[in-house]
């Protein structure tokens, strides 16, 4: 039998009207299958391009609205996310089956960004700039880049989009959203909350549902038509490369947000419990499936074996099931994840070691202490995998999901090689108690984030996230870092002297003596 939360079938949104959609695709809850969280009717290439049609279009009044008005809007659309938190958390859980405690800090992460974007409404400043001329000045403005296209997964089906959306309507350009298909729910209400809490015009944030393909091919006719100006992608190497390649052809620079291969040190003298509570955390939160998971644990051989025990121990005693329920790890997003994350576990070798069982939890390979019913959804054995070596898959791939390898070393620069050595460059951590060891690893890894004594996940909404190599092209999200990625500086010269004063060729000279010497 299955149970149905919503009744009505939600649909994309052009110009603030809903549009038919060509099939209808059902979203279950991953922690129980049978139940059908709402019905979605998926768009195609046209949708999306009627979308940007819309955004470009609404773009120019938007952009007109003076920038503290849209500080007030985003303070607007803050307080009514922070009103609607826990419903909007409860189907976080429901529809991706993300605990609900990290679903309540993934919603507070939209309230911060907020937060922090109501306040830039008053500043989004320029500067002034002295000319080389009497009778001049000069000038900078950010300008808003247009209509931008937010195409995001839906392992942070809310915080990662409000990452763009935000500070983009800030800035006054408007939005064609393109979440994950497996999160539509939750897509719709995050959509709604901000049309209505923002009071956003027609046509500023449009919403497609659509598949992978009909969303590339709409992106690409709505770029060949001018209609996009600047594309957020946030997902897979790549799928990244693909998208990143489109803007290039348009002479766009796509702000891009991909995977990792999270690597994590710990050195002799670490506080051991905490790196083991940091590797859990970061391991398993989400059930591996955040771009900031820990990949691979990186630890000195002579703490190694104390080390592997106490994760092991405390692996076997965490809390897996129900996300409703207080648990450090639910189920997979969606059966496509489930089903790749079986092909990463081809990855162990007999020259690995794995202390519990593996694979999916079911009645003949269950899970002590299950909270809940494992077989009704998409529930796997969280795994540590030890004996790594530096250039196994394991290693090298990220794998979206809840495993982690772990590899020794003798010395830190060999630890810093090993953190680089896969060519993501995302997050990464290390645990020590030695300044000098936290100083050398800032420096020599090539990760965009580094945290000392802290997990490899849990940014914070104003400081830069994002990554470099395989884990995106140098964008970076968050504080004010990301009005880089939704505006442009335009620079103004004003000359008042009355007459054509040309630059470089104009300037007046003072007479320096260049031939004194001290003492001569
Ligand atoms: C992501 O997985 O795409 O630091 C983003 C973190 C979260 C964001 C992760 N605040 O893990």
């Amino acid at each position: 039998m299955t149970a149905q939360l919503e009744s009505t079938v939600i649909s994309s949104v052009v110009a603030g009207k809903p549009v038919d959609g060509h099939s209808v695709v059902r979203s279950t809850n991953p922690a129980r299958l049978s139940e059908v969280v709402g019905e979605v009717a998926f768009g195609d290439a046209d949708t999306f391009v009627a979308a940007a049609e819309a955004a470009k279009t609404a773009q120019r009044d938007w952009a007109k609205i003076p920038a503290p008005i849209r500080g007030r809007a985003i303070a607007h659309i803050g307080r009514l996310v922070e009103d609607n938190k826990e419903a909007l958390a409860r189907l976080v859980t429901a529809e991706i089956g993300k605990p609900y405690a990290e679903a309540l800090g993934e919603v507070q992460e939209i309230v911060d960004t907020c937060d922090f974007f109501l306040g830039e409404g008053r500043r989004l400043y320029g500067q002034t700039v002295p000319s080389e001329m009497p009778d001049k000045q000069l000038f900078t403005h950010r300008v808003p880049v247009g209509a931008v296209a937010v195409i995001t997964a839906g392992n942070f089906p809310v915080a990662v989009p409000s990452w763009y959306i935000v500070p983009a309507l800030l800035a006054g350009n408007t939005i064609v959203w393109k979440p994950a298909d497996y999160s539509p729910v939750v897509s719709a209400a995050f959509h709604e909350i901000f049309v209505r809490g923002g009071g956003l015009p027609d046509g500023v944030f449009n919403l497609v549902f659509s598949d992978g393909e009909q969303t590339f091919a709409g992106l690409q006719r709505s770029l060949e038509q001018g209609l996009i100006d600047k594309i957020g992608f946030t997902g897979s190497s790549a799928v990244g490369r693909e998208v990143g390649a489109l803007a290039g052809r348009h002479l766009q620079n796509a702000c891009l947000e991909l995977g990792g291969k999270n690597p994590l040190v710990i050195t002799p003298n670490a506080d051991l419990d905490l790196a083991v509570e940091g590797a859990l955390f970061s391991g398993f939160g989400t059930a591996g499936q955040r771009c900031t998971s820990l990949g691979t644990v990186i630890v000195h051989e002579s703490v190694h074996d104390e080390f592997l025990a106490r994760l092991t121990k405390a692996v076997a005693a965490a809390k897996i099931g129900d996300p409703a329920d207080d648990v450090l790890m639910g189920p997979m997003l969606d059966q496509k994840f489930a089903d790749r994350y079986e092909e990463y576990l081809d990855w162990i070798q007999p020259h690995h070691t794995v202390a519990g069982p593996t694979g999916r939890i079911t009645a003949d390979n269950a899970r002590d202490g299950f909270l809940g019913d494992a077989t009704a959804g998409l529930f796997y054995h969280p795994v540590v995998v030890d004996g790594v070596q530096a250039d196994d898959q394991l290693f090298l791939e990220e794998t979206f999901g809840p495993i982690i390898g772990v590899i020794t070393y003798t010395d830190l620069d060999q630890a810093i090689e090993l953190a680089n050595k896969p060519g993501y460059g995302l997050s990464s951590a290390i645990y020590t108690t030695d300044p000098q060891e936290a100083f050398r690893f800032r420096n020599g890894v090539g990760a965009g984030m580094v945290s000392i004594n802290n997990s490899t996940s849990g940014a914070e909404a104003h400081l830069p996230f994002g990554g470099n190599g395989k884990s995106g092209n140098g964008s970076r999200q968050s504080g004010v870092w990301v009005l880089d990625q939704f505006t442009r500086w335009q620079s103004v010269n004003w000359d008042y002297s009355g007459r054509l004063q040309k630059a470089q060729m104009d300037t007046v000279e003072l007479t320096p003596d260049r031939d004194f010497r001290l003492g001569s």
